[in-house]
């Protein structure tokens, strides 16, 4: 069990009962605006501390349910470690409900309790069953803030989450907090807060402001509105900085320690998962990352790997989640994780692959390695840990099915990913996986019948020699010029001179 501190953000659509839950359990009122209690909705995110039956304190972040703010709740969502789930009894799951969700399984937040909320105005079964089908493994507690029914069962239930989640305060590395509000105290000058992402912060530490590279000096740290020598990652922290005016910094902004690393960049290598629509090469899309959003191009390098090409800066590390939307219409579409927070602006390439592939299970890349010895087949890589029977007969119909293997669509995402995971799925196109040895035997054949054709192949030519349709020709081919086995010289694909030695 972890005793780090943590933070806990609701989600949810709109009126489901986020703010009016926040308020049963911790006593604070998350609607301060004029406009939010006239409105009778959440507009800016609120924050509160929420203390729970085991002695353990939260950090609450209350988000805004209202379609139009959904950038508001990502960038609130980016801070956090577990979720409350609101579903409203006599509403269900809506169309919050479920981007909501896909906001939090974009940022990796994979922990949570779901609240059936307003208990006292229709049966909760209904709801209970749509939220856990949308959010497995979390569990459901039926609640009234009204009545104040299921409030302990609920504070138990978050104390279990609370208990199987890791603390950021492990997360080492210079200090970084993305900043989500900024205003002035009087007295005591510009106030920034968020969560520490990472490292600690000490009064009297000089830190800097990025993207602009501003310099300030921290004056006082607080906690939960009590001041303390130093906060840790993992909390929600607010800083007096002095030396900044509050118009030099705002949501979006990030404090880094003096002497850190953290730069700001327009490129960013991702490795992406889609739930929504599946994005093309070249499509322009909004990239959220800690507290700022950017609108960028995506650029495919191969499998689930993507180049980012951002219109605005932002200040990322590897390992740091994202989430993407569609612009128009507006719609979380997936997220992912950096690998590569400084690359340099390129296509894909099999080096590339390798490098990204590795960099993706948190191995070295290959320039910080010793020279691995040289594997049978380029695709064929040690499996790292056991796969399940249901894997293994995914592994044995990719085999069976030889080069025409099913749609992604048609077999179950979790082997998939297990199996890719371990090497023993290769992706070929957005749809399609082929296994390892079926590919090394492609690959075989294409340089063989390049030699009998002066060195490239057709498309035609491929189509008939394995017997497939004209997709299954055109996406191997494809996969074979990314991975630099042949290269596209008009309508011929010639075979490259390392291909014929590897
Ligand atoms: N009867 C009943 N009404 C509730 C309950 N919880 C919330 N409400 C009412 O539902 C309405 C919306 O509640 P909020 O807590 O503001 O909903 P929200 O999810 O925070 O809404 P947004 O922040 O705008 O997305 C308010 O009028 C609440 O009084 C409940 O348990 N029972
Ligand atoms: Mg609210």
């Amino acid at each position: 069990m972890s005793a780090g501190p943590l933070t806990l953000g609701t989600a949810g659509h709109i009126d489901h009962g986020k703010t009016a839950l926040v308020r049963a359990l911790t006593g604070v009122d998350t609607d301060r605006l004029p406009e939010e209690r006239a409105r009778g909705i959440s507009i800016e995110l609120g924050y509160a501390a929420l203390a729970l039956p085991s002695g353990r304190r939260l950090s609450v972040i209350d988000v805004p349910g209202h379609e139009r703010f959904v950038r508001t709740m990502v960038a609130g969502a980016t801070g956090i470690d577990l979720y409350l789930m609101t579903v409203a009894a006599d509403d269900g799951v809506m169309p919050q409900t479920r981007e909501h969700a896909a906001v939090l399984r974009a940022l990796g937040v994979k922990t949570g309790v779901i609240a059936v909320t307003k208990s006292d105005l229709g049966e909760p079964e209904i709801a209970i069953l749509e939220a856990s089908e949308l959010l497995p493994g979390a569990e459901a507690v039926a609640v009234s803030a009204r009545t104040g029914e299921g409030l302990d069962e609920l504070r138990a239930a978050l104390d279990r989450a609370a208990g199987s989640v890791d603390s950021r305060a492990n997360a080492s590395g210079p200090a970084r907090l993305h900043v989500d509000r900024a205003f002035t105290i009087r007295g005591a000058g510009t106030v920034v807060t968020g969560t520490l992402w990472s490292g600690q912060v000490q009064r009297g530490d000089e830190v800097v402001l990025l993207p602009g590279a501003r310099r300030a000096r921290v004056r006082g740290v607080q906690v939960h509105d009590e001041p303390l020598d130093m906060a840790a990652a993992g909390q929600r922290v607010a800083l007096n900085l002095t030396g900044i005016s509050v118009d030099e910094v705002r949501r979006g902004d990030v404090v880094v320690a003096g002497a850190s690393e953290f730069r700001p960049g327009y490129l960013l290598d991702v490795q992406l998962e889609f739930s929504g629509r599946e994005p093309e090469h070249g499509d322009r899309v909004q990239i959220h990352h800690g507290t700022r959003e950017a609108p960028a191009r995506l650029a495919w390098l191969g499998g689930r790997f993507w180049q980012i090409r951002l219109e605005q800066e932002l200040v990322a590390a590897p390992g740091d989640r994202l989430v993407v939307r569609e612009i128009s219409p507006p719609d979380t579409i997936g997220g992912g994780v950096v690998l590569d927070a400084r690359p340099r602006k390129h296509g894909p390439s099999r080096d590339l692959l390798v490098r990204l592939e590795r960099l993706s299970r948190s191995e070295p890349a290959e320039d910080e390695r010793p020279k691995p010895a040289p594997a049978k087949s380029p695709e064929a890589r040690p499996a790292p840990e056991p796969l399940s029977a249901s894997t293994l007969a995914l592994e044995k119909r990719l085999l069976e099915a030889g080069f025409e293997p099913p749609l992604d669509s048609e077999l179950d995402a979790a082997d998939l990913e297990a199996l890719r995971g371990a090497g023993r799925a290769v992706r070929v196109s957005k749809a399609l996986h082929y296994h390892p040895d079926v590919l090394a035997d492609i690959r075989r054949r294409v340089i063989a019948l390049a030699a009998e054709h002066e060195g490239a192949v057709t498309l035609a030519q491929l189509r008939d020699e394995l017997g497939t349709s004209r997709k299954f020709a055109q996406a191997l081919l494809e996969h074979l010029d990314a991975s630099k086995v042949t290269i596209r010289r008009g309508d011929e694909h010639v075979v490259r001179r390392g291909a014929l030695e590897g």
